[in-house]
């Protein structure tokens, strides 16, 4: 090893960690150590997408994070980051693993072999995480290996020309201080090896920045190119193309033009699927073919029952407009959508295996591993549209929202009911089976709560005054309906708003009002909805935890 060269105390003067320029001469190392665990990540991401999702370390380590952090952590990832929690997840990432990288860089000035050890400790823990993936394979270890491997050497070659970097950079300082290039300054070290002449140092700079030129393009490349070649989701995304969707044999009602209210800045009626809110605990999306897909049904059945994709497809399908609601949405949040779900009945499925009497649950799993608890009775209610999904807003499932087979159920939760890449329903008892979120201290059985949302004027929009304020959005209560919507201004008396049009019952509803005559200054409004059943949406502020926020969205704006 070429610890011999790299082990110089010698040249650590005493005060070196207060002289601006011995700060300044760690940073080519610092880089060193970033660029060569770029280079392992980067080029062990690229060599993954020969392999399975999670053979990369980056994603097996972005799973692994998610499955272990806290439920508060990851409830408050989607209350506050809502679709773009993975976004962060990966920056979060991207930073802690920028500092320890630095970190190794920064030993290895000190002493190259133990940063070596350390930095191959990190493969090993990697390649832990990668093969205790339940989705990973012996074989998945392989990217992390080569990856790693490269990545040591990189250290090596990076590290090295550093030190001849900094070296140059010292000596070029020292000579023009004591007026001779060629003369060791008194206080450095007395090893043979420094530079001496100034085409040495011009060769030793020019060799490390060409050496980090090339470190990063081959870990910027292989991230880019490798995340090109098959993005996340691209891959099952084309695969949605080549999926034919029959037609309905039981078309949904056309919309009709008064399910809007027809003003401009209120949520569209149908959501389109690529403004569709997207939560879930899947990193990569998985990538399901539908030519490999079967839902297997079994548990506390009569009789096991396996579909295929082939036999769905040849099923009496129906179309149903049904609004999706996250329990994480916060007051105010857009973590809900609404869509037209082409798919059959899980009713009819679960009749033809014949659940036992004992039964009052279904556990559906995704091909992820991930569950939702859902109640046998509402999967089984004859006046409700639980839908075995293929189709979204006449498409395919996108691979986001759960190619190419979901279920979606109206008047739950989605972390109870709405299972992405569902492949299998086991039909069990409350008392006897737990889901993922259940698990976490999240309500077992999760009904949508009656809740509406001022959508327009924005909060803190200015208003002209003269004009009429509108104030529109829309309200939810699925499965029961909206019966009322109430606004009122700042804290005047409640007024009933003009409601849009029921669709039906199980998707959200519009509803706009006018105020006249509204002051100028700053003002405010606030919104509540009541359900077919008579209940009025709570004042009173509630975490989402157990069962979804509550409160009153109130707005404030001003009017000039
Ligand atoms: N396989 C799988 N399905 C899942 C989830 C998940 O994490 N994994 N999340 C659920 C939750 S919490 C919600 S709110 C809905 C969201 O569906 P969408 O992403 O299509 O909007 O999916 C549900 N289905
Ligand atoms: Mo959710």
């Amino acid at each position: 090893m070429t610890e011999t060269v790299h082990e110089t105390p010698g040249t650590q003067e005493p005060a070196a960690g207060r002289d601006p320029r011995r700060r300044r001469d760690l940073i080519p190392h610092l880089l060193a150590g970033v660029l060569a665990a770029a280079i392992f990540l980067g080029l062990a991401d690229l060599i993954s997408r020969l392999f399975g999702p999670a053979s990369s370390p980056l994603v097996s380590l972005g799973s692994t994070i998610i499955t272990l952090s806290p439920s508060w952590l990851q409830d408050f990832a989607i209350s506050y980051f809502g679709s773009n929690n993975k976004l962060v997840l990966y920056l979060s990432m991207g930073i802690v693993g920028m500092i320890l990288a630095a970190l190794i860089g920064a030993l290895a000035r000190r002493s190259l072999r133990l940063a070596v050890i350390v930095f191959s400790a990190v493969v090993v823990t990697l390649l832990v995480v990668v093969l205790l993936r339940p989705e990973s394979s012996p074989l998945d270890a392989l990217p992390t290996l080569i990856g790693g491997g490269l990545g040591i050497v990189s250290l090596l070659l990076l590290s090295g020309a550093a030190t001849g970097f900094t070296r140059a950079s010292q000596a070029g300082r020292a000579g023009s201080s004591a007026g001779s290039p060629t003369t060791p300054s008194a206080t450095s070290s007395p090893a043979a090896d420094r530079p001496s002449t100034e085409d040495d140092r011009a060769h030793s700079r020019r060799r490390f920045l060409g050496l980090a030129a090339a470190g990063t393009a081959i870990a910027a490349g292989s991230i880019t190119f490798g995340r090109s070649v098959n993005a996340f989701g691209v891959g099952a995304g084309e695969a949605a193309a080549r999926l034919v969707l029959p037609a309905p044999a039981v078309p949904a009602p056309a919309i009709p033009a008064g399910a809007s209210v027809g003003v401009d800045g209120v949520a569209p009626f149908i959501t389109p699927n690529n403004d569709f809110y997207r939560i879930d605990t899947a990193l990569v999306v998985p990538e399901l073919s539908p030519e490999d897909w079967t839902l297997r049904i079994h548990g506390l059945v009569e009789e096991e029952v396996t579909i295929t994709m082939a036999e769905l497809l040849e099923m009496p399908l129906e179309e149903h407009h049904i609004t999706l609601a996250c329990v994480s949405n916060p007051v105010g949040g857009d973590l809900l959508g609404n869509a037209t779900w082409l798919g059959y009945p899980i009713r009819e499925l679960l009749a033809r295996a014949r659940p036992l009497g004992e039964a009052d649950m279904v556990l559906s799993r995704s091909i992820d591993g991930w569950t939702a608890s859902t109640p046998l009775e509402v999967l089984t209610d004859e006046d409700r549209a639980c839908l075995l999904a293929v189709g979204m807003n006449g498409e395919p499932l996108p691979a986001q929202h759960g190619y190419p087979a979901r279920l979606v159920v109206p008047g739950l939760y989605g972390y109870v009911s709405a299972t992405k890449w569902v492949t299998e329903l086991e039909v069990t008892r409350f008392d006897a089976e737990t889901a993922y979120w259940t698990d976490r201290g999240w309500d077992a059985r999760g009904p949508i709560l009656v809740a509406s949302r001022i959508d327009v004027p924005r909060p803190l929009a200015r208003v002209d005054s003269g004009e009429e304020l509108v104030v529109a959005g829309t309200a939810w209560a699925q499965h029961e309906g909206v019966a009322e919507v109430e606004v009122r201004l700042d804290d005047g008396d409640w007024e009933s708003v003009e409601l849009a049009d029921e669709v039906n019952i199980d998707t959200w509803r519009q509803w706009r009002h006018t105020f006249a005559d509204v002051s100028s200054g700053r003002h405010a409004v606030t919104v509540r909805a009541i359900n077919a059943a008579g209940e009025t949406q709570t004042d009173e502020r509630r975490d989402p935890i157990p069962n979804a926020a509550t409160g009153q969205h109130r707005i404030e704006f001003s009017v000039d």
